[in-house]
């Protein structure tokens, strides 16, 4: 049941007016030394992507973990609310590519938000999806599989439903990744480098609150929103 759209019933059908929303805010925090990164050495095989780079190989980052443990790239969000996006409406998310690398390589946008992909390189990338959610292979303008040339134009996505971490390869470069998680409504965050979450405007309920990161898993808290924002601060470590 969606509990956004059952709560704004039950507020119009009671004749009372909808109660104010609130934020909920937090910390992520990584305790304890994350796994090691892998460096990419074979980007410098490559003279147009190599140059970049200056002969040091970029590593991948796939934890993004501060020096007081701030963990960033981790994706909050109510469990189970489906239905009230606004994506359609959205400011469109931006995929670039760039250095023969996904920038950033963890993004997350609504359901219908429009996504678009740069390619800022010398280089034809191929840009090339693999959605789980059989409905998000009709991504719109741009098939699942498109070959970008060097600085060409941008490829536009929409993705009708929810998913979390839909992978983007480039096959002409074995190494460039991003994940993409697409969520049904508005009341999500993705932490920065130092951790931190906003979700604004949530209405008043009882929800799950729920943190995803690609590779140290999820974790959830059931929490109740009033009319004052909420504090929820989540703790990762290593498995
Ligand atoms: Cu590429």
């Amino acid at each position: 049941m969606n509990k956004i759209l059952s709560l704004l019933a039950v507020g119009i059908l009671g004749g009372a007016s909808v109660a104010a929303a609130a934020d909920i805010i937090g910390t992520v925090t990584y305790k304890g030394t994350p796994p090691a990164e892998k460096t990419i050495t074979p980007i410098l095989d490559d003279p147009s992507c190599g140059a970049t780079y200056g002969g040091k190989a970029p590593t991948t980052h796939f934890y993004v973990v501060g020096a007081n443990g701030e963990f960033g790239d981790v994706i909050v969000s109510l469990k189970d609310v489906y239905g009230p996006a606004t994506g359609a409406s959205a400011a469109p998310a931006v995929l670039d590519q760039k250095g023969c690398l996904y920038t950033p390589s963890i993004l997350t946008l609504q359901t219908s938000q429009k996504l678009i992909v740069k390619n800022s390189d010398p280089v034809l990338h191929n840009v090339h999806l693999n959605p789980t959610v059989a409905d998000n292979e009709k991504a719109n303008e741009a098939s699942i599989n498109s070959a970008q040339m060097p600085n060409g134009a941008d490829l536009n996505y929409a993705f009708p439903k929810p998913e979390k971490f839909l992978k983007f390869q480039c096959d002409v470069h074995p190494w460039m990744f991003a994940w993409v998680t697409i969520v049904d409504s508005p009341y999500f965050a993705q932490t920065g480098a130092d951790g931190k979450f906003v979700i604004k405007n949530v209405p008043p309920g009882k929800y799950t609150i729920v943190a995803d990161h690609r590779k140290a898993g999820e974790t959830t808290q059931d929490i109740e929103v009033k009319d004052t924002d909420v504090t929820v601060n989540f703790t990762f470590a290593p498995k």
